[in-house]
């Protein structure tokens, strides 16, 4: 400590700084400041942006996500991109719905852009308007009702004493695009996959036909497929939602392997590759409501029995199917999953003028 005075503790206030006198602080000195309250569903982040961003333009959650992708980009570089973010970052950014029957509207930031829908990320948002407050809580259950890209998802949180013991979305409805397909794919040969829709489109194959094994120690090869397959995939056909162009192309691959037998084990593991090149910490919620979309189209998975997903890091959804629907004359099933996320922090980001990484930077 230099002569002059007692340092305070800084208590997070921004501006707070004890040392007082004339510099700045840096809270005034930002061109930028978001609020953020950070979680983790079953161990893939979910950084919930609750103040900052103001209300995007546009009359519905699909129109606020093109706007935003279109002009607002640099928001989500800079929230989840490093150094505020990772490398396998996600979040949402809060919104007064665009819709009646809804509490809240949400926009997705991942490092992979603006999803349509993302499961693991609505878990993470019903857990923290619950545990912040900010939507009336009911015990045992309160139900919220999140306006996405994709849709209407409600979410019920189960609720003892305050904490989100766990929530179960209600996901749009989801449907087998196309099965037994093969694609010849540079350095893997001819590669089978079923695609399928569950809030995104995902290619779904076994990760043993590729001869890698079901290790996160061998994240770096299974990537490397993952991102392979996704690029033959799309060049052979591209999908496109049957009745929301918006959402089209396969970002992700969902390679499956046996579940893990026994008491508190899974019927099925999933290691999900994602453009531009992560793996999901969950089990995934929209490629699990992908995978029993798959499973049903395939006459193995029947409406309401419980479906165990388990991720690479050996953490687990449980989906079920709970209706059939059809999807622009498609046949079709409403899935739900049921997963638990943990407020890990909160915080305010900020953009010192200075900064020479305006929107964060990727390795
Ligand atoms: O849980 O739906 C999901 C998801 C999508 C990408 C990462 N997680």
């Amino acid at each position: 400590m230099g002569e002059g005075g007692r340092v305070m503790a800084y208590d997070g206030t921004p501006g707070a700084g004890g040392s007082g006198g004339p510099r700045a602080s840096f809270a005034a000195r930002s061109v930028r400041t978001f609020t953020a309250v950070d979680s983790h569903t079953e161990g893939m982040p979910t950084r919930v942006v609750i103040d900052g961003v103001g209300t995007i333009p546009g009359a519905t959650m699909a129109d606020r996500r093109r706007y935003f992708m279109a002009h607002l980009d640099h928001i989500r570089q800079l929230l989840v991109n490093e150094p505020r973010g990772h490398a396998a970052m996600s979040g949402a950014v809060l919104q007064p719905p665009a819709r009646a029957d809804a509490d809240w509207g949400v926009v997705y930031i991942e490092v992979s852009g603006c999803l349509p829908m993302c499961g693991h990320g609505t878990i993470g948002v019903a857990t923290v308007l619950v545990e912040t407050g900010m939507v009336a809580v009911t015990e045992p259950v309160t139900t919220v009702r999140l306006d996405t890209p994709a849709g209407l998802v409600a979410a019920r949180v189960a609720v003892r004493e305050g904490r989100a013991e766990h929530v179960t979305l209600h996901n749009v409805p989801s449907y087998a695009h196309e099965l037994d397909a093969s694609v010849k794919v540079p350095g893997l040969g001819e590669v089978r996959y079923d695609l399928a829709y569950g809030g995104n489109f995902y290619a779904i194959t076994p990760l043993a036909a590729l001869g890698i094994p079901f290790a996160g120690s061998r994240q770096a090869d299974i990537l490397a497929a993952g991102l392979a397959v996704m690029d033959a995939v799309n060049e052979r056909n591209r999908p496109v939602h049957p009745t929301d162009p918006a959402i089209s192309g396969c970002h992700h691959v969902q390679f499956t392997a046996p579940g893990t037998p026994g008491p508190g084990g899974s019927d099925s593991r999933n290691a999900m590759a994602i453009h531009p090149g992560w793996l999901d910490r969950s089990p995934c919620g929209t490629g699990t409501s992908a995978r029993m979309a798959q499973l049903h189209a395939r006459g193995i998975l029947p409406l309401h029995r419980p479906f165990v997903n388990e991720s690479l890091i050996g953490t687990r959804f449980t989906g079920r199917l709970v209706d059939t629907c059809l999807v622009g004359g498609r046949p079709a099933v409403v899935p739900t999953v049921t997963g638990r996320a943990w407020i890990t922090g909160t915080a305010r980001y900020v953009l010192d003028p200075s900064d020479p990484f305006p929107r964060g930077f990727v390795l």
